[in-house]
């Protein structure tokens, strides 16, 4: 299988999509755990960190779901991903068009690109985009620019357009609604704080891990 097969095939799962910013633990602990859980997806989110630092920690991350059924996503920095050989790269609109994404990160990674309108996510697909994250669907203090909430109706509403892309819902979301999240028609529940800022993000990982269960 191609390396582009391989990992559109973990992106055809369904579940959980990790997105580690500032997490209470070392992010390569996180990192571990979610692989040994068979996360599907884990993504770097770090806005903050000093170039030299942000590559260091992508390229321990990069190492950690090597070869393994996790795929390691940058968030905004197509050029990080390409340097550390990531699995994909994910961009907001106003970030990077994704075929400029692509031409950085190169034919096979991921681009994931968010959208939040049925219009916006037919717009990603055209443009080459391999995921669709839609969001807020709640209200979040994670992201204090991030548009206006599209609720579990805006999202099933996404869903049931058949976007033809896979979709990461994001924004709010825990153990507490994430089931919901995924029978409104999100493919992937992508959480920060429920996770990352929880007293103790191991816990929290295997609790919103329990909810998202079949029959969880
Ligand atoms: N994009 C839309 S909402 C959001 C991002 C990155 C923040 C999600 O964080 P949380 O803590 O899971 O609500
Ligand atoms: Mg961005």
């Amino acid at each position: 299988m191609s390396r582009r097969a391989g990992r559109l095939e973990i992106l055809a799962r369904v579940g959980l999509y990790l997105v580690l910013t500032e997490p209470r633990v070392p992010h390569a602990t996180l990192a571990r755990a979610a692989v040994e859980r068979g996360v599907p997806a884990l993504q770097l989110r770090e806005k903050t960190l000093p170039d030299d630092e942000l590559v260091a920690l992508a390229r321990t991350l990069r190492h950690v779901a090597a070869d393994t059924g996790t795929l390691f996503i940058v968030n905004d920095r197509a050029d990080v991903a390409a340097e550390v050989g990531a699995d994909g790269v994910h961009v907001g609109r106003a970030d990077m068009d994704p075929l400029s994404a692509r031409a950085i990160v190169g034919p096979n990674a991921i681009v994931g690109l968010s959208a939040n309108t049925v219009d916006e996510v037919a717009a990603a697909r055209a443009a080459g985009a391999d995921y669709v994250g839609v969001g807020p669907v709640f209200p979040t203090a994670t992201k204090p620019d991030a548009s206006e909430p599209v609720g579990l109706e805006g999202l099933r509403t996404i869903a049931a357009a058949g976007p033809g892309l896979p979709v990461v819902a994001i924004g709010g979301l825990d153990a507490g609604n994430a089931a919901d999240v995924l029978r409104a028609g999100a493919d992937f529940v992508a959480v920060v704080s429920a996770v990352c800022f929880a007293d103790d993000p191991l816990v929290a990982l295997d609790e919103l891990l329990s909810s998202i269960q079949p029959g969880g």
